[in-house]
């Protein structure tokens, strides 16, 4: 039997509207509610951003901790609050959700074009954002856009601003990153370092190949509203939880047994939550 596959469902993101997801997750019990589906189909991980009622992203803590609480009322899955927020987001601002001492967080470590717009992680930032992970006690997963960010990343390790076993995320096709080929992904998997675990995450319409190549090399996988909306080509997906049960059918046939909460955390070397 394979080593179990974790799933990471990233629910919301900052990027996408109700206008283009109307199934999106705004308010925290919506979010709760679509954690614990999610869970249900395979999920362990929830890449977690928060929205005003609105529906615009946020930072505010506040917003953090009502959506963490309900998603722990309803389920196991590890939390993994987002500090990258939105394009354009206040520093300060993306570092908040970090103090409630989830279980781990997301870190970005460079700068990226994103769209039209740019995805900004200064040196300083990235080096802030590590260096308040390890003092709270955070896991970071490492998020990887671009080959340059890899290089970033194994700085951060030598500099011990970073705690082994190191956890990435390969995010492949934000327009501006690296495409979403199985080439690129075959590439950033020889550059990772022993011992460390990976998953990886295909934008849009590349999800399913990028998730199925992943799984075939060993790795992790991560899908959701935040990259991707479609089902199949013109097919809204109707839940995050449908996208995440795809991946845990190809998941059988691959014989890779989807991770429970409990096998997600002892395979990251995770303690549980804090607080
Ligand atoms: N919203 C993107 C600009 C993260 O969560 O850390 C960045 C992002 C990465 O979503
Ligand atoms: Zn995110």
């Amino acid at each position: 039997m394979s080593q179990p596959l974790i799933i990471t469902v990233a629910l919301t993101g900052a990027e996408v509207t109700l206008e283009q997801c109307p199934h999106l997750p705004i308010t925290p019990e919506q979010i709760g509610q679509a954690a614990a589906e999610a869970c249900r189909a395979g999920a362990s991980i929830i890449h977690l951003h928060v929205r005003t009622p609105e529906g615009q992203p946020t930072q505010d803590p506040e917003v953090f901790r009502q959506a963490i609480a309900a998603i722990r009322a309803r389920c196991e899955a590890i939390v993994q609050i987002s500090t990258g927020g939105a394009v354009g987001a206040d520093t300060q601002e993306r570092l908040q959700p970090v103090y409630l001492k989830p279980e781990m967080a997301s870190l970005t470590t460079g700068s990226v074009n994103f769209g039209d717009e740019i995805f900004a992680n200064p040196w300083p930032l990235v080096l802030e954002f590590a260096r308040t992970m390890q003092q709270v006690g955070v896991k970071p997963e490492l998020e990887i856009f671009d080959a340059g960010m890899m290089a970033n990343a194994l700085r951060l390790r030598d500099k011990g601003l970073i705690s082994e076993p190191l956890h990435f995320d390969l995010v492949l096709g934000v327009p501006g990153g690296m495409p979403a080929t199985v080439r690129n992904l075959a590439f950033l998997v020889e550059s990772l370092p022993p011992g460390c675990t990976w998953s990886a995450a295909g934008i849009g319409r590349m999800q399913t190949t990028i998730a199925a190549a992943a799984m075939a090399m060993g790795g992790h996988v991560r899908v959701g509203f935040e990259d991707n909306i479609y089902y199949r080509r013109g097919e809204l997906a109707q839940s995050n939880a449908q996208l995440v049960a795809r991946v845990a059918r190809i998941a059988a046939e691959l014989d890779r047994p989807v991770a429970t909460p409990a096998e997600a955390r002892r395979i990251l070397s995770l303690k549980g939550a804090q607080a």
